[in-house]
């Protein structure tokens, strides 16, 4: 008799469950389509070049939007692509791009083959 109740119990408690974790779902589900719509992007974004690095190395801006470069570094650096370029900038110096055209637009530094970077104009 002992195992019936408990085989009893047990199938009770996966009902239970089974009630219970459904509408946990259901909130998930709802709140996926406002995720999947993701928040417009910035028009104004800052990048930061320091360390021999532009930070942060991906950008995403919108159509239209304009990105700043600053060097806070101690050394010359650019911000160099097919589009645009910055020159020489020193130590405090700013640069300043306004994307017009979707897509992703690849940079780097003139003077440092390493410093790559990229911004996604979306
Ligand atoms: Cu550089």
């Amino acid at each position: 008799m002992k195992k019936i109740w408990f085989i009893g119990f047990l199938v009770f408690m996966v009902l239970v469950s089974g009630c219970t974790s459904a509408p946990e779902t259901a909130p998930q589900q709802k709140a996926t389509p406002p995720q999947q719509t993701s928040p417009p992007a910035p028009e104004k974004a800052d990048v930061r070049i320091d360390n021999f690095m532009f930070f942060p190395p991906e950008i995403i801006i919108a159509k239209g939007g304009t990105i700043t470069w600053s060097n806070k570094d101690t050394y010359l650096h650019t911000v160099t692509s097919g589009d645009f370029d910055s020159g020489n900038l020193n130590q405090g110096q700013t640069f300043s791009h306004t994307f017009n055209e979707a897509g992703t637009y690849d940079y780097w530094c003139k003077n440092h083959a390493s410093m790559r970077a990229k911004v996604i104009v979306k």
